[in-house]
């Protein structure tokens, strides 16, 4: 008779479950030791629970299906907490599993015991502990189920220890889950060709999780016959071919201040999937709440969303792919006064993302990056955490498919190597670059040892300023000239590196990049490119006067 640990692994099966991250505690054994006998799910042990969860969380992203992560309780939950963050202001489906103390150790403060249920409250769409092992598939579905629906998001399922070493008689099969989705009603789709019939300075501002390729292939043709212009909302870059003439850049940290003007002046902005976040609206000063003085339309899979910020003029809760599919039934008439806009916002785009011809400096970071834009195959995948360097990649880097852009919304530094880990474990032929900053790599540089171990090839990009350069640059605004505790010591990266048995190499100027980059990726295992760049040069805009 099965244990609650191989009831849930075959639960974890039964959702087509292939790959788990973990660190090993010792209060889920039975579920390591059922994962002993299923070849079929491939187990990644990182060396920090923030590491795997923000793998977990980049699988998620990447395939649309739940990403899985393994932790142990009171030191690893929390650690992993970062990751579930992640997840839900990035809308990504995901399950963290936590070993839990013993169901006779419960309310007494066990060893390492914290309610789970309480602490991810705000952090998860669910969290739940499974009491009793006949229940966990039932457990399994609802979490899965939840992880996908609406809003994707992350649940939290706690397991007590001795829930998953009993053994039980009966346990119910599940199906894989498939994510319900609403679709728009004829009279919304009507109003809003109406509404786009009176604009003549229309945006169609594109996010949130929950597309597909169709969906958005719709959405762009839309965009095309009708001339609108496509924005991106914060850090979802690659949801339109940036190469495409209906794309006109993003929104977010590092915005075109040209581009900021436009969605003030803009007379109807219909949001497709986009929640208009803080990062997205600038602080909620290109739109403001409740009642923005543009016209709005929001679209979002949750009616819950719908004028939770904003009072759109025409809220419509519907699945994402599907509204693109939809408008494939919408068509309005021809303005030329919208043509124009256009063309105006789209050349805008095209000059803000051009790296200048007169590179800065000894190692120009804009070059670098127009350097891979150009160079890197469609499909390659290009992830980074927080800091500023990442102004530059997401300015410079021209993103071609969906799907190829991992970038945590919820800025968390340390994000970008292990979710590039991941990414190189789940497309092993796909080129995966990550950019960290000195600080954000130094988050999780132990997970180079991961991806030494499981041979995920990646190249991580390590631009070296040391200094927290975000940090000093708010500090420079505010309190200029005060620094506090904004430097950083670091160690040698290229010795650290070669210390797990990676490929290393410093460059510290423009021209020394791209044949270090292709060695890089001929090394055939994972590779720090160490950029040694000028701490003055905050932004691609914002020198510091030395
Ligand atoms: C986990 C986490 N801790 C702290 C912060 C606050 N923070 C944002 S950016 C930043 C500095 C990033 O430094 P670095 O990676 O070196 O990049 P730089 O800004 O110098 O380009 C800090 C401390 C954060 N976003 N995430």
């Amino acid at each position: 008779m099965p244990t609650g640990g191989q009831i849930l692994v075959a639960a974890l099966r039964s959702q087509a479950v292939d790959r788990i991250y973990c660190v090993p505690g010792e209060s889920y054994l039975p579920v390591l030791d059922a994962l002993y006998d299923t070849p079929e799910i491939a187990v990644v042990s990182a060396r920090h629970e923030g590491a795997a969860a923000n793998m977990a969380e980049a699988d998620g992203k990447l395939t649309g299906r739940p990403g899985v992560c393994f932790v142990t309780r009171g030191p690893g939950a929390t650690h992993a907490s970062i990751g579930v963050h992640t997840a839900f202001q990035g809308s990504t489906p995901m399950v963290l599993f936590i070993g839990q103390v013993a169901r006779h150790s419960r309310d007494r403060e066990g060893f390492q015991e914290v309610d789970f249920r309480a602490m991810f409250a705000p952090l998860a769409k669910w969290a739940a502990e499974i009491d009793d092992a006949t229940r966990i598939p039932e457990y399994i579905a609802r979490a899965f189920q939840t992880a996908i629906s609406g809003r994707p998001g992350p649940v939290v399922l706690s397991l007590p220890e001795d829930m998953l070493s009993a053994v039980v008689s009966t346990a119910s099969q599940i199906r894989p889950v498939v994510a319900a989705s609403a679709t728009a009603r004829a009279q919304d789709l009507q109003q809003l060709a109406e509404m786009l019939q009176l604009a003549s300075r229309p945006l169609l501002v594109v996010g949130g999780s929950g597309w597909s390729v169709e969906g958005l292939d719709a959405l762009r043709d839309f965009a095309h016959r009708n001339s609108l212009p496509l924005l991106a909302s914060f850090r979802r870059q690659d949801l339109v071919d940036n190469r495409h003439e209906n794309y006109c850049g993003y929104l977010g940290l590092g915005v075109d201040p040209n581009l900021a003007e436009r969605v003030k002046s803009a007379d109807l902005i219909v949001s497709v999937g986009s929640r208009l976040s803080e990062n997205t609206t600038s602080g909620y000063s290109l739109l403001i709440p409740p009642r923005p003085q543009q016209t709005l339309v929001h679209v979002y899979p949750d009616p819950n969303e719908i004028g939770h910020v904003y009072q759109p003029a025409l809220g419509i809760a519907c699945g994402l792919s599907d509204f693109g599919r939809a408008l494939s039934d919408v068509t309005i008439a021809e303005n030329p006064q919208r043509s124009r806009w256009l063309k105006d916002a789209r050349t805008a785009y095209v000059k803000f993302s051009s790296p200048p011809s007169a590179p800065a400096g000894h190692l120009d970071l804009s070059a670098v990056v127009g350097w891979l834009s150009g160079h890197l195959k469609d499909d390659a995948i290009v992830a980074n955490g927080a800091g500023n360097y990442t102004v530059w990649v997401h300015r410079y880097f021209r993103y071609r498919q969906f799907r190829t852009e991992l970038a945590p919304v919820s800025g968390a530094m340390g994000y970008g190597v292990p979710a590039a880990i991941a990414a190189k474990l789940r497309y092993p032929e796909r080129e995966v670059v990550a950019f960290a900053g000195d600080g954000c790599f130094l988050m999780y540089p132990q997970e180079i040892g991961t991806a030494v171990q499981h041979k995920a090839n990646l190249v991580i990009i390590v631009v070296n300023n040391g200094i927290y350069g975000t940090i000093r640059m708010h500090q420079e605004r505010r309190y200029p000239g005060r620094v506090m505790a904004t430097d950083i010591h670091n160690p040698d990266f290229l010795a650290l590196a070669q210390s797990f048995g990676a490929y290393a190499e410093r460059i510290d100027n423009t021209q020394a990049f791209p044949p270090a980059y292709e060695r890089a990726v001929a090394a055939a295992r994972p590779a720090v490119l160490e950029l040694r760049v000028d701490p003055a040069q905050l932004t691609p805009t914002f020198r510091l006067e030395t």
